[in-house]
Parts: C-alpha cells; structure tokens; sequence
C-alpha cells in the first residue's frame, strides 16, 4: 500500500496581492497531483488547509474542483480534514470542502472511514474554545479507537492542531494527546516540514505547507514538498519529494555599508535562477537602514536591471535605526507581553481564551486586507 501525504496547500492564497501568487500555490498542488498519478499511489491524505480561506472565490472552487477531478478519473481517493483556515463559522455555514464531497473528495473531520480494510481517521482543527467543549483531542482519539481497536487494518489519523514545541505557547504534546493504537499520524498546521518521528507506536509525521504563506526564516533551508508513504505489511517507508517547480524565494541580509556587495550578490542569484528556468523569485532584504530611504535602494535596483522582468516581488523588512521606531515583527514577539496582559484585562478564562484563539488566528494573516476578508467571512468570529 502507497499513499501520499500533503498538507497546508492554501489554495486561493494572492500572497501579496498578486495573481501569479495565487497560481504558484495551484501549480505546486498539481505537480503533487502528477507526482501521485505517476506513482499510482492508492490513496492521497490532506491534512489540512486545503483552502487558504472558508469563502473560497468561484475561481477557487474551479480549482479546488479541478485538483479533486483529476485525482478522481485517476482512481485516487482524497481523504482531508478542515484546518483552521478553511473550517467555515461553525455556527453558521459548513466547510467549503463539504461542496467537494459530491465531487469525490472524503472529507473526515470527524470519525473514520474505511477504505479497502484500512481506517482513514480524522478531527479538523479544534480551536482552545473548541477542545474544552469537547473534552480534547485524546478524549475524541479514544472513541474513535474504541470502535476499530480489535480489527486489523492500517490505521490512520490525520489532525491539525498546534502542538508543542512547534507551537511554544502551545500545552498540547502529542505524547499525551495521540493515544496508542494508531500506525500512522499526519499532522497539519505547522508549515516548517519534518522528519518522521515514532510516537506512541505511531509515524507522526509534518509535510509541511506545500508553498510560503508568511515568509518566516525558519523555513528558508527547509524544503517544501510531500511526503509518500509505502507501507508493507508493518513497515513504514517515508520519503519526502521536494516541489521542482515551486517560486523561489531569496532572502538577504541587507546592510547600507555593503550595497554594492549585496546587489552583485542578488543579481548573480537571480540570472541563475532565471537561467535554470525557474520562475522569477519573490525577494526580501531584512536589515536596518541608516542614511538611505527604500525608494533609494528601489532607484538602485532599477538602475541594475533588477525589476519587474526578473523578480516578481520585493519584501523590505528594514527599519531604521532610530528609538522610536518599534520592532517591526511586534506580533510575533509581542505575544509574551500581550497574552498575559489581556488575561490580567479579562477575568473570565473561557472569553480570555476565546480571545486570544481570535488574535492568534488573526496573525496567521499576512497583511491587513487578508484580515480584513477573514473577518467579513467570519461575522461571527467571537463564539458566544
Ligand atoms: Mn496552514
């Protein structure tokens, strides 16, 4: 038995605004989807994200349909589960993959099925509010093993779940939430790849997202792709297949004194790129800047040959070097001083928790038009 694992696919995600984005995290999905097919693969599992919103476009949808489409003229079942980005309100309206299901897609966000003796298991994604009305991951993981405990069949869970260390603040472990008795768990949400990992019996294993939602170091060196998984009788062979066709990403760092040092640098990077005929690269200078302003190193990079017709887009991360600016990654870094502030403001844990699951889904979005779409899809983002 063979079946591939992808996840965080994000599809209908204009990183930036931009068209050619958008496509980057449709062709990256489709080369997973020939991968598949040329492999013949049994089965596909998602565990994920598979929209990067709950109101994906028309446009979205036709791709969303298209992906499941082709996967299902090949004979190749999808199973998925809702994250936290495509997990519709809740309350009032379902996931948008629940449209899919009529197409052939198997969406498992909560239970089993079974697929040729094998047992396809999935939760989608459980906000703090969601897992104390439920009793938790393990509680439900429990149930569901109580059902198929005592039949043979390869059994899988396919979760999308913050857990620690990925997640710092996080006090979900996988030891303790993942109950003995699976053989196979596909984890979504964090979008940095790992390595397989044995815990309570089982492979754990992180695809990863399949392409950048926000640009974020740790993810630099660490290839994006799937993993396919080949299993005879008990034994679990993982293989990770990196994306050769993804839009690359360059990040530098920029310092005024070595300018000229830094665009040779970018510039020799770049013809490469576009020699080896890879797509034109998204491109971030992080640094501080003293004397100069970004239309001056804009003016630069022009004056290099070093615009739209080779690089698809600028990211500046340079602040200047003077007191009153503050730290430009604020979100991120602020949350120590944050979160317990707002648990001194609000006296009721339940709502403290409400809220921060809301900030905390909020600063998954990149810019302010993203959140502000989230919150128009989401009128009723506070559950109370
Ligand atoms: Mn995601």
């Amino acid at each position: 038995m063979k079946f591939l694992h992808i996840s965080d696919t994000h599809l209908g995600y204009s990183q930036y605004g931009l068209s050619e984005r958008k496509k980057d995290f449709l062709d990256v999905f489709h080369e997973a989807v020939d991968t598949a097919i040329d492999k013949k693969v049994d089965f596909i599992i998602h565990s994920g994200d598979f929209f990067h919103t709950s109101r994906p476009s028309n446009e979205t949808f036709l791709e969303g349909i298209e992906i499941v489409k082709r996967l299902s003229d090949a004979n190749i079942p999808v199973f998925t589960i809702s994250g936290n980005h495509d997990r519709g309100s809740q309350v009032r309206d379902v996931s948008p993959l629940a449209i899919l299901q009529s197409l052939g897609l198997k969406l498992v966000d909560t239970g089993f099925i079974e697929h040729e003796g094998i047992f396809i298991g999935g939760l989608k994604y459980l906000s703090k509010a969601g897992l104390k009305q439920t009793g938790g991951i393990k509680a439900i993981l429990e149930k569901y093993l109580d059902k198929i405990r005592s039949r043979d069949g390869f059994k899988i869970i396919l979760l999308h779940q913050e857990f620690h260390p990925f997640f710092p603040d996080s006090s979900l472990y996988m030891e303790q939430e993942i109950p003995e008795g699976f053989d196979y768990v596909g984890i979504g949400h964090y979008h940095v790849k790992q390595e397989p990992k044995i815990i309570n019996s089982a492979t754990v294993i992180y695809p990863g997202s399949t392409e950048f939602t926000a640009y974020n170091e740790n993810e630099d060196k660490i290839e994006k792709g799937f993993y396919i998984v080949e299993v005879e009788d008990k034994d679990i062979n993982c293989q990770f297949y990196p994306f050769k066709n993804r839009r690359p990403f360059i990040s530098l760092d920029f310092q005024e004194e070595n300018i000229d040092k830094i665009i040779l640098s970018l510039k020799e990077k770049v013809e490469s790129l576009l020699d080896n005929h890879q797509k034109k690269p998204v491109v971030i200078l992080r640094g501080h800047l003293k004397n100069l302003e970004i239309k001056d190193i804009i003016s630069i990079l022009n004056k290099e040959g070093l615009n739209e017709d080779k690089v698809l887009h600028y990211r500046f991360n340079l602040s200047k070097e003077t007191e009153d600016i503050t730290d430009v990654s604020f979100v991120t870094e602020g949350d120590d001083i944050v979160f317990p502030a707002l648990k001194e403001l609000i006296d009721d844990e339940n709502l403290f928790h409400i809220v921060e699951d809301v900030i905390k889904n909020l600063q998954t979005y990149e810019n302010i038009d993203e959140v502000k779409k989230y919150l128009k899809e989401n009128p009723d983002i506070f559950p109370v």
